[in-house]
């Protein structure tokens, strides 16, 4: 693979899954990279008989799951996940994540909160030292469609900043849609310290689904690196 990224891509998403999982029930979150990570998944099913129930995040994931031919479960049957592995638009030297910039959060925070461990996999561009260095797009907050208005006011009272309804394609035909039926701001901000006090207050107001801020959730993350190498950050 000559492309860099997808190739860091793929070594962070490989690494991940070789260190981490074993058998059973597997949290699949969303994106590009996790794309590798459920091809890695499905080869060691085939080469080495890991036995694997698969939940998934969005609806992508759980077409990849079962475009792999990997068993698929339900947080219903299965609420117990040994480990969750996901994709990330940006984490500093903390493992606070920004995610969402793809569309999925709130399922993924789910699965996240569900796992005894919570691995984050992505490519060299998206290690930061402080959050909102390398994700220039703000934070994503998923809401309910009639109170998008209503939140972004109170979201600029409470912590400043601005938020844009996020909209689909270039010809701004409509908002984007989640896959729980909701939209989504992006909310710009400047100066924030205190992540899990903006996660704790985004979430407090009435219309907030979620936001894509994960403040001490992660366990560890792999960026593969344009070199060919992999750091890990704990
Ligand atoms: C999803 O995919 C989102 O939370 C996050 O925005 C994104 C990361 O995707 P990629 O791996 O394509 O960079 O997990």
């Amino acid at each position: 693979m000559n492309d860099p990224v997808e190739n860091a891509k793929r070594l962070a998403a490989y690494q991940a899954v070789d260190n981490h999982v074993v058998d059973g029930v597997i949290g699949i979150g969303s994106g590009s990279t996790v794309v590798y990570a459920v091809e890695r998944l499905a080869q060691r099913v085939k080469d080495e008989g890991l036995e694997v129930i698969c939940v998934p995040s969005s609806f992508q994931a759980k077409q990849l799951i079962i475009q792999y031919g990997l068993k698929l479960g339900d947080l219903e049957m299965n609420p117990e996940l040994k480990v969750t592995i996901d994709g990330a638009d940006e984490s500093d030297t903390m493992l606070t994540l920004i995610k969402g910039g793809g569309g999925c959060l709130t399922q993924e925070k789910i699965l996240a909160s569900c796992a005894e461990e919570f691995i984050v996999i992505a490519d060299y561009r998206k290690a930061s030292t402080n959050l909102g260095e390398q994700w220039r797009k703000g934070i994503p907050i998923e809401v309910i469609p009639g109170a998008y208005r209503v939140v972004y006011q109170k979201i600029e009272k409470l912590l400043g900043g601005k938020s844009e309804l996020r909209m689909s394609g270039s010809s701004k035909a409509g908002p984007v849609v989640t896959d729980n039926g909701n939209f989504l701001l992006d909310w710009n901000f400047e100066g924030v310290k205190d992540w899990k006090h903006v996660e704790n207050c985004l979430n407090m107001i009435p219309g907030v689904v979620e936001n894509g801020l994960f403040v001490g959730m992660a366990r560890k993350a792999y960026f593969g690196m344009s070199d060919g190498t992999v750091m890990e950050r704990n």
